[in-house]
């Protein structure tokens, strides 16, 4: 069946003004897009959160492909508010662990995070120790860029710079399983120390930051249940 739309989309006045192409787009039979759609979750379904990375290097291709994956994220105006900075240099990782863990030390043993926060953790057994900051090969900081600056210095409006962000973040996530890495999203907060520690500009805010490396031998994840479908599903039809 073929629609037969009143506002086909684009419509010949953006045609005139904007450049548009085909879409690149493979259909598949049902019986192959449901092995694709179960096989693609069995994948997903195997990422865990790692907090114990080994010191093993990482290529940096990897890195940069994981990037440019996440970067393929639909974006507010397809502006791509956001900016990947990696972090391989020593110096700099222990900078980072030794910031974030003043801020944690806070959060945790200072109650900055109140009791019911600490004990809605203690089942993932967080603390304040954070040494995945220095042992992973990569720490990958993504900042959102909450407006542009023109040549001429500007202010340029971003939209829904977190909506994209948080796509992009779940994409790089994605992208790093799929190659064969793990990596954490860890939020030291509050994180503006990483601003002026990566010397990054003012119109730019940290969003998340991700260790990445080869998990330790024999490391352990909390055994943790994934709500099922009518949990988290509603159906209208
Ligand atoms: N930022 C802290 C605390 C923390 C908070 C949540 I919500 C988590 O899911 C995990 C940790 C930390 O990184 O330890």
């Amino acid at each position: 069946m073929t629609a037969d739309y009143a506002h086909p989309y684009p419509t010949p006045e953006t045609l005139a003004d904007h450049p548009f192409e085909p879409l690149d787009f493979t259909r598949f039979d049902e019986p192959t897009m449901r092995k694709r759609a179960v096989d693609f979750h069995a994948e997903m379904d195997r990422r865990r959160s790692v907090r114990m990375l080994s010191d093993e290097p990482v290529p940096i291709g990897l890195i940069e492909t994981a990037i440019r994956t996440a970067s393929t994220a639909p974006s507010g105006a397809h502006l791509q508010p956001w900016r990947f900075v990696v972090i391989g240099n020593p110096e700099v990782k222990s900078q980072i662990r030794a910031a974030a863990e003043e801020e944690e030390r806070v959060n945790y043993l200072e109650n900055r995070m109140n009791e019911q926060w600490q004990q809605a953790l203690a089942p993932i057994g967080t603390d304040h120790h954070k040494e995945f900051l220095e042992f992973a090969p990569w720490i990958v900081v993504l900042f959102e860029e909450r407006f542009r600056l023109d040549e001429d210095g500007t202010k340029r409006n971003n939209y829904y710079v977190k909506e994209s962000c948080g796509i992009a973040a779940g994409l790089f996530i994605a992208a790093l399983h799929h190659a064969g890495l793990a990596t954490l999203t860890h939020t030291p907060s509050p994180m503006a120390f990483l601003t002026k520690l990566l010397g990054r500009p003012s119109n730019e805010r940290p969003f998340v930051l991700f260790p990445i490396g080869y998990p330790m031998e024999g490391v352990l994840v909390p055994s943790l249940e994934r709500k099922p479908l009518a949990d988290v599903m509603t159906l209208i039809d």
